[in-house]
């Protein structure tokens, strides 16, 4: 049965290597997270293109998922994240440079 949820879910270019991973862009801005709630499946890869569209460096974190940090993206960069949730839940998503989570840049994974 197919469950038509409002998930939104970007894909780049085809080009990979049919590894199936789902792919959903994030563009990330002073100070918040576009979309500021993104959405995955427990035990399945998902990757994450953070688009910096600002004009600060930021960087997007997951907090409780080992591999979900990023380095620091430049203003014009774009950073991937790849990873797999473990479990079923809500994760909450972070910039952590100073002052960033403060003033708005939060969001949250939703794990399915
Ligand atoms: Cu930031």
């Amino acid at each position: 049965m197919l469950a038509g949820i409002g998930l939104v879910l970007v894909t780049g270019c085809s080009g990979g290597g049919g590894g199936g991973a789902a792919s959903v862009t994030v563009k990330m801005s002073e100070f918040k997270f576009e979309p500021a709630q993104i959405t995955a499946k427990a035990g399945q890869p998902i990757k994450v293109s953070a688009q910096n569209t600002g004009t600060v460096a930021h960087n997007i974190i997951v907090k409780g998922i080992d591999k979900a940090v990023s380095t620091k993206i430049a203003p014009g960069q774009t950073g991937m994240l790849e990873f797999t949730p473990p479990a079923a839940g809500s994760f909450e998503i972070i910039c952590d440079e100073p002052g960033h989570e403060a003033g708005g840049m939060k969001g949250t994974l939703i794990v399915q």
